[in-house]
């Protein structure tokens, strides 16, 4: 199978250039200006953009969470990550206290399988991590699953005390492996969150109340000030707040590899807007880290464009309102934290990010595609578009104007924490490994076509 993809314009973190572009089976062959080459198929890209195709580093599909499970499985959630023009995402495994990595993995793997429509990674999450077991970090260093993430908070349940923390920092340090931080202080929150119990202050948006900026802030220094004293990187997953960012930007003005991500519902949502709705709505932006007050938005754009923050991941934790939200009607502390976005990260970013002249083009690939790919040990065989690597390609309209709703979007959510939201720009092809999988609002990848990416450790790209 061969495809020619003529007359596009291609946008890479680095470039932006006219070229038509040669795949052979899965892999880019050829870039130049007017190839004559017959190919199976031709896709004629003339006012569109060519782009590499997103990497979503933040995903939890399948997951068990809080009595219930995220409602996207392999399946739906790959589906609706390459209907926005993701084609490979990175999913958490959980290691449940008592069970070793092994299994975890095993358990995800067999979730994806016959699944997955685009490619995946996987990340572990560690929730015990006795001495005669971190040699298991080693095993799956060499199975591909090059990150961990480790929970400062949800005390009792996921998360680890600095101690562990420090090991698996010790132990990343060895291997060139990345520890990813939920930095939250676990035990001030849920001082906070009995007393407002207490209080009876049960309603949704006591969830955003009950967790300050203060508490994120302090973890990722904490988190920051053990990786320093282990001698080892540190990726501060889903960042919320100012007060976080400038936790990550003095480290890395003293030149510690420092690194954070930010999500979609950080830039565009915030309690002014989002919250305070009538009922039990407030549930639909229940997550944590929590939404913020608007000012914070600003922070979390220049961010992005100092580079302070590398990567925009959704946290895509999908659950439904009906049934799922609903568990924490009467009771904040039972709604399932999360909310659905794998479907429109590349959307909002363009939209909200490049047509608003807050980020470059180039800047909108290197934070949606090659950061994620570079930092997760997978460029450049994803992440960018050059001869040699995976034909993971997205034709982008820059002009196709849609509004987001849950009536239309391909998640398995009853709602869209960005329902009516005006967009300019959306996929229109999107390729995965040299299979067009998503044509004109058609999904054609078969279920199970996606396969397992044996990621490198992050150091690889970045040296
Ligand atoms: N952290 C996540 O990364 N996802 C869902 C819930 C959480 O706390
Ligand atoms: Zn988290
Ligand atoms: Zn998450």
């Amino acid at each position: 199978m061969s495809t020619l993809i003529k007359n596009g314009r291609i946008i890479t973190a680095e470039q932006d250039y006219f070229a038509d572009i040669y795949i052979e089976k899965e892999e880019i062959t050829t870039i130049g200006k007017d190839l004559k080459i017959d190919a199976d198929i031709v896709i004629d890209a003339k006012d569109k953009y060519v782009i590499p195709g997103g990497i979503d580093a933040h995903t939890h599909l399948d997951m068990p969470f809080a009595g219930t499970k995220t409602c996207d499985d392999f399946e739906s959630g790959t589906r609706a990550a390459a209907y926005g023009g993701t084609t490979c995402i990175v999913d958490f495994a959980i290691q449940t206290k008592g069970n070793k990595m092994r299994e975890a993995l095993d358990t995800w793997w067999a979730k994806a399988e016959g699944k997955a429509t685009t490619d995946y990674g996987l990340h572990m999450i560690i929730t015990d991590l006795p001495d005669a077991d971190i040699e298991d970090m080693s095993d799956m260093v060499k199975e591909g699953v090059t990150s961990f993430k480790l929970f400062m908070a949800y005390p009792g349940v996921l998360m680890v005390d600095d101690a562990t923390i420090f090991k698996a920092l010790k132990h990343t340090s060895k291997t060139g492996a990345l520890v990813c931080m939920h930095a939250e202080n676990g035990d001030v929150i849920d001082v906070i969150v009995q007393q407002a119990l207490a209080e009876g202050k049960t309603a949704p948006i006591y969830h955003a109340l009950t967790r300050p900026t203060t508490a994120e802030a302090e973890a990722v220094n904490r988190a920051i000030a053990l990786a320093e004293m282990a001698d080892a990187p540190i990726y501060i997953v889903h960042l919320s707040s100012n007060d976080a960012l400038e936790k990550v930007a003095e480290a890395r003005d003293k030149g510690l590899p420092a690194y954070a991500e930010t999500c979609p519902q950080y830039l565009f949502l915030s309690i002014e807007d989002d919250m305070n709705k009538p009922g039990f709505e407030d549930a639909k932006v229940v997550f944590t880290p929590p939404l913020r007050e608007k000012w914070h938005q600003d922070k979390l754009w220049a961010g992005l464009k100092k580079n302070t923050l590398q990567i925009v991941s959704t946290d895509h934790c999908p659950f439904c309102f009906k049934e799922q939200k609903e568990l924490g009607i009467g009771d904040f502390t039972k709604i399932p934290n999360g909310g659905p976005g794998i479907e429109h990260r590349l959307q909002l970013l363009f939209s909200g990010g490049v047509s608003e002249g807050r980020i470059s083009l180039n800047r909108w690939i290197e934070l949606c595609s090659t950061n994620p790919a570079k930092m997760f040990g997978m460029y450049p065989r994803k992440g960018t578009i050059a001869i040699g690597t995976d034909a993971d390609i997205v034709i982008w309209d820059p002009k196709k104007e849609y509004t987001i709703s849950a009536s239309t979007h391909h998640m398995c959510t009853d709602y869209s924490m960005f329902e009516g939201r005006k967009i300019k720009g959306n996929a229109e092809t999107v390729i995965s490994r040299g299979e067009i999988i998503v044509k004109d609002n058609e999904f054609l990848g078969k279920p199970g076509r996606g396969k397992f990416i044996k990621r490198d450790t992050y150091g690889t790209a970045w040296q």
